[in-house]
């Protein structure tokens, strides 16, 4: 059964002109863009999405950053995409993310309070589901 995740394009990777490569590679690698746009989100709308990150000590430094400029939302489409996708984006943290991942190839620590890491993918099915019927 084919199944969809959400991914979103932070702001860093909309700032450094990055929305064309960082699609070229899930679209390489096989996924289909279902749907797609360009939007600046509501704190409420970010609030929702960060849900589970409430009260940690990079919460309000994830909500500015994620406030500061446009982001791209995809829902992208494939079997196992949830998962094919956050291997293609790597671990969080860009610095030890592998070369070849989006985040090891296009990212690294540009020492702010929250680390800028171009991409957002869902982790599971249920987060799947959430967050695209909050971003779509
Ligand atoms: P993920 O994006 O790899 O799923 P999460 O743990 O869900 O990572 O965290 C959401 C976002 O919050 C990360 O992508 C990153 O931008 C930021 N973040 C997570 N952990 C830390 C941290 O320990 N310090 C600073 N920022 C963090
Ligand atoms: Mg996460």
């Amino acid at each position: 059964m084919t199944e969809s995740t959400l991914v979103l394009i932070k702001p860093d990777g909309v700032r450094r002109n990055l929305i064309g490569e960082i699609i070229r590679r899930c679209e390489q690698k096989g996924y289909t863009v279902a749907e797609l746009k360009k939007i600046k989100p509501t704190r409420e709308l970010l609030a929702q999405h960060y849900a589970e990150h409430e009260g940690k000590v990079f919460y309000e430094p994830l909500m500015e950053f994620m406030l500061s400029g446009d982001i791209v939302a995809i829902r992208l489409e494939g079997n196992r995409v949830i998962e094919g996708f956050r291997v293609l984006a790597g671990p969080t943290d860009p610095t030890t993310a592998a070369p070849g991942t989006i985040r090891g190839d296009l990212g690294r620590d540009w020492g702010t309070k929250v680390v800028q890491n171009l991409v957002h993918g869902s982790d599971s099915a249920e987060s799947a589901a959430r967050e695209l019927s909050l971003w779509f």
